[in-house]
């Protein structure tokens, strides 16, 4: 580097070992140390130096994340060390199989340790570091030839650019999965959407897809992560003699290990982990589709060898399948609380995601026509996470003669009022408000929610008895009825009936948040109630806010305030909130002065550790909304530590400190009870 001042070469290194470091505490640990902004004021120090003085440019400097110039294709890689595929398990018993020929081979009697990853379903990639240093990599292809993607790998923030050792291997071969967390998967199609673009069908398209970029900018916008999951090549270094080792190696090395990954014992300890990470699948950041055992010993896995291109000493047990092919029965239009009419396929039942669908959203009319599905047609159906089950896809060459466009209807198929579809909305309306009973059904099982007033054993098919027996016609009707009404209805009985109005009562103790969502309020959900009524403290107050007042509101734009004022414009709704009042329902205000009365107000929490429920940024923002300063590391100053799965060091040390710890299980109710969970 002949002609670069040496102080300014060095002021470069430690900017990229800087950035490097703190982007693995914000990618892989989920545990920066250092605000955005100063990373952001390191990275624009760094790039001036590199264009000041372009040699400075190294293949691990994190400027390169970025992305660089567009490639005319991809260059085609042969792998040294063949990447291998999985023989398949679908049982408990297949998977007890593959025990028996693995103990029967290595001619063992006692337990044998496995190690068990969950199979994230993304893209195989194989990454080379020379002397610590990424320099390529390339996907698994045909498993002996695959694609060069190295531009666009440096773009994944979980990929260390350079190995976290001061004494890398010569060589380093690491292999694992590029995908797409959902989140990254839904806004992507979201913004596909509202810019006319494709939609991918599934997070592993979408991850695919990105990763096929030629343009490594593209690449660079997609939030796609990395979990490593075992070694390739690998000179200069003795490598361990577990697979559990080698995870841990990695590791230490910067890369992110899913955190599900654990030992087990023995074959029973494999079913039981099954049963458990199915479970918790619909929770998870991110779409699994099975679950690979590996057997620890690397000696033995030497030992039992390969059959054709799968290794022996591995398998994948399968989950049920997220995506299935059934077909389009019908089409019916629901009617929502607010009037949408959506068109809900009627399907053949089909057992998908662990579950069996016989009904799936297809959203709205636009969405029909992007998919271009018609009655009759055979379709894809996804469900997966919590989400509701989706049509994604319509197989054209099985469309049947007879298939039938799907038309929609002028009137709404409950109450016979107009259609209206406002221009620039999506989504089409029934006209009728709360003549409609299909509106009005929807209000009160809204209102009556957990998430809302929490009326336990108010529940669809009662309220569907109460709207058409007229015995409620809008919400503050539930705390006149009597217990002869109750009693009366189809499946209730007395002692039923008593408690329902055991919990109409309990409910009429709440909260300003629980109540302004129970309201139904268009676009107010549980965080935008939070914050209106921290904002405006009191009932009155809100309901005489001006649009602009409401635009005070952090989180209310311009639609959210349009909607609560015109809410508490309709003199009915007025009434019915002045009725409810009347019945009963009542809250402590909330007082605003400052954060003083916020429960967490001067403590200082720290979150360490895997969370299954909630990620850790999520949990994080809950507990600042309720005061607490949350701290990356442990000291005397700190108030509690929330120890999630696999905590390690800073458990540790709030246990010598004395500080009170809870798990996640114990978070989330706390959080529950503050309304926030
Ligand atoms: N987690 C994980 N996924 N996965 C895929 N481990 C893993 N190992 C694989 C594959 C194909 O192959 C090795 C067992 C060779």
């Amino acid at each position: 580097m002949v002609g670069v001042d040496q102080a300014v070469r060095e002021e470069a290194a430690i900017l990229r070992q800087q950035l490097n470091d703190h982007n693995h505490l914000y990618y892989v640990l989920d545990d920066p140390s250092i605000p955005d902004a100063e990373y952001d004021r390191l990275m624009r120090k760094l790039q001036q130096l590199e264009s000041e003085h372009p040699t400075l440019k190294t293949a691990d400097s994190p400027t390169q994340r970025v992305g660089g110039e567009p490639l005319e294709a991809f260059k085609s890689v042969v792998h040294e060390v063949p990447m291998l595929s999985l023989d398949n398990a679908f049982s408990d018993e297949d998977l007890l199989a593959f025990h028996r020929r693995v103990t029967e081979r290595l001619k063992l009697s006692g337990p044998l340790a496995y190690v068990c990853e969950p199979k994230l379903d993304g893209v195989a990639v194989s990454l080379l570091y020379q002397d610590g240093v990424l320099i390529r990599g390339a996907t698994r292809g045909d498993g002996s030839t695959g694609e060069n993607i190295t531009e666009n790998v440096r773009t994944i923030n979980s990929i260390p650019l350079k190995l976290q050792t001061d004494e890398p291997p010569s060589l380093l071969e690491v292999r694992g999965e590029i995908y797409l967390p959902r989140t990254g998967f839904e806004k992507l199609n979201q913004e596909a959407k509202a810019g006319g673009g494709k939609l991918f069908v599934n997070p592993r398209n979408a991850a695919a897809g990105s990763l096929r970029q030629l343009d490594s900018k593209i690449t660079a916008s997609r939030s796609l992560e990395m979990a490593a999951y075992s070694l390739g090549r690998i000179e200069g270094l003795q490598p361990p003699k577990t697979h559990s080792k080698t995870l841990v190696l990695l590791k230490g090395w910067g890369f992110l290990i899913n955190p599900h990954v654990e030992v087990a014992g023995d074959i029973n300890d494999c079913l039981s982990y099954y049963q458990k990470l199915l479970g918790i699948r619909d929770q998870l950041p991110c779409d699994i589709d099975g679950i690979v055992y590996k057997v620890d010993d690397i000696g033995l896995q030497q030992r039992l060898g390969f059959v054709a291109r799968a290794p022996r000493w591995a398998i994948a047990r399968k989950f049920p399948a997220q995506e299935e092919m059934t077909q389009l029965l019908d089409v019916e239009f629901q009617v929502g609380r607010t009037g949408a009419v959506t068109p809900v396929a009627r399907l053949e039942p089909i057992f998908v995601g662990g579950v069996t669908v016989s009904n799936a959203t297809l959203h709205n009319q636009d969405e029909v026509v992007r998919l271009g599905v018609k009655v009759g047609d055979t379709v894809i159906v996804r469900r997966a996470g919590d989400v509701i089950p989706k049509v994604v896809k319509v197989v054209l060459e099985k469309r049947p003669a007879t298939a039938k466009e799907i038309i929609f209807p002028l009137h709404c198929p409950v109450c016979d009022s107009p259609v209206e579809r406002v221009e620039g909305e999506v989504v089409t309306r029934c006209s009728g408000g709360l003549v409609c009973s299909a509106q009005r059904k929807q209000a009160i099982k809204h209102y009556a929610s957990r998430k809302a007033m929490d009326i336990e054993g108010l529940g669809d098919k009662l309220v569907d008895q109460l709207v058409d027996q007229n015995l409620v016609t809008a919400v503050d009707d539930l705390y006149g009825l009597k217990l002869d009404q109750l009693a009366g209805l189809d499946r209730m009985g007395n002692k039923s009936a008593q408690n329902l109005l055991l919990a109409l009562e309990a409910s009429k103790t709440t909260t300003l948040p629980r109540f302004l969502y129970a309201l139904g309020i268009r676009e107010v959900g549980e965080a935008t109630a939070r914050s209106l009524a921290k904002h405006f403290g009191h009932m009155a107050a809100l309901q005489q806010a001006s649009q602009e007042d409401l635009q005070e509101v952090s989180d209310v734009g311009p639609v959210v305030a349009h909607f609560v004022h015109d809410f508490f414009a309709q003199s009915e709704n007025v009434e019915i909130v002045h009725k409810l009042s009347d019945a009963g329902i009542c809250w402590p205000d909330i007082v605003s002065d400052g954060d003083q009365l916020l429960p967490l107000a001067g403590q200082t929490w720290v979150l360490t550790g895997g969370m299954d429920v909630m990620g850790r940024s999520e949990a994080k923002e809950k507990l600042q909304q309720l005061g607490a300063k949350v701290a990356g590391s442990v000291s005397v100053k700190t108030d509690c530590v929330v120890a999630g799965a696999g905590a390690g060091s800073k458990l540790k040390k709030a246990e010598e400190l004395d500080i009170r710890v809870l798990d996640e299980a114990a978070l989330l109710e706390f959080l529950r009870k503050n309304d926030l969970f």
